[in-house]
């Protein structure tokens, strides 16, 4: 049951298009890709598909939890198992160099539900199993807890204000545009906007983290995305070095 002896198919020209479609990736990229999914898949069970373990282990992630959400986020159909299209759209996220894919990424990993809202608890367990897959790093977890939940309170008032000055731009334009005699039916126009707003003020809160406000948070800390980084080269490399190439 050695790992480079997998008797799977080539790719097909077909899907190599495909997949280069739908990853912007080269087609070099793809067959490199390729061989490392026959060589996972092939590491434990030969079956064509990559397990829990046989992920865990190819990625060297000794935290169970962690190895799990990475797990699943690359498992878009939630089967157990990761095919090589789910395997290459996961990593086509890694590869490329924007940082709003490995945002996308990050986000869909911490996120566990489906409001699209992080909370600073979720971003704190986050960065915690990401710390302690590096054995030289150490902080107490009051403290990182503490780091979290005051910059994404920072973020959520620094949106809050900024909201409030549209907002009171457009109340403004409301109030102008109204007419200028206030008769009963405009008062009640008035009172109704006044409400609505009041409603979407009690709605945000301190501890939560919207998509574009996460974002804010990961160029505020790039350690988020730091194990994300994918070298194009050492794909390459080691793809030929599975292959018996030099
Ligand atoms: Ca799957």
């Amino acid at each position: 049951m050695g790992g480079g002896n997998t008797k799977q198919k080539k790719l097909t020209q077909y899907e190599l298009t495909e997949f280069t479609n739908q990853t912007n990736l080269t087609y070099q990229q793809v067959e490199n890709l390729y061989t490392f999914y026959k060589n996972i898949s092939a590491s434990q069970k030969d079956d064509g598909v990559i397990d829990m373990q046989e992920f865990s282990n190819s990625l060297y992630l000794t935290n169970q939890e962690f190895s799990e959400q990475v797990f699943n986020v690359f498992d878009l159909n939630k089967d157990k198992v990761i095919n090589f299209r789910e395997f290459i759209l996961g990593l086509a996220n890694l590869i490329n160099e924007k940082v709003e894919y490995k945002t996308r990424f990050v986000f869909n990993l911490i996120c566990k539900s489906k409001n699209n809202i992080v909370s600073d608890t979720q971003i704190y367990d986050y960065m915690k199993n990401l710390i302690n897959q590096f054995p030289g790093i150490y902080i107490e977890d009051q403290v990182l807890f503490g780091m979290i939940s005051e910059q994404v309170k920072k973020i959520v008032s620094e949106y809050k204000a900024e909201e409030e000055e549209q907002k009171k731009q457009q109340n403004e334009e409301f109030i102008q545009n109204i007419d200028e005699i206030p008769n009963e039916l405009n008062l009640k126009k008035y009172k109704s906007h006044i409400s609505i707003q009041k409603d979407e003020d009690e709605v945000i809160k301190q501890n939560e983290l919207t998509y574009s406000q996460f974002k804010q948070f990961v160029l505020q800390n790039p350690n988020t995305l730091k194990w994300l980084q994918i070298d194009k080269n050492n794909i390459a490399s080691g793809a030929n070095k599975l292959l018996g190439k030099k």
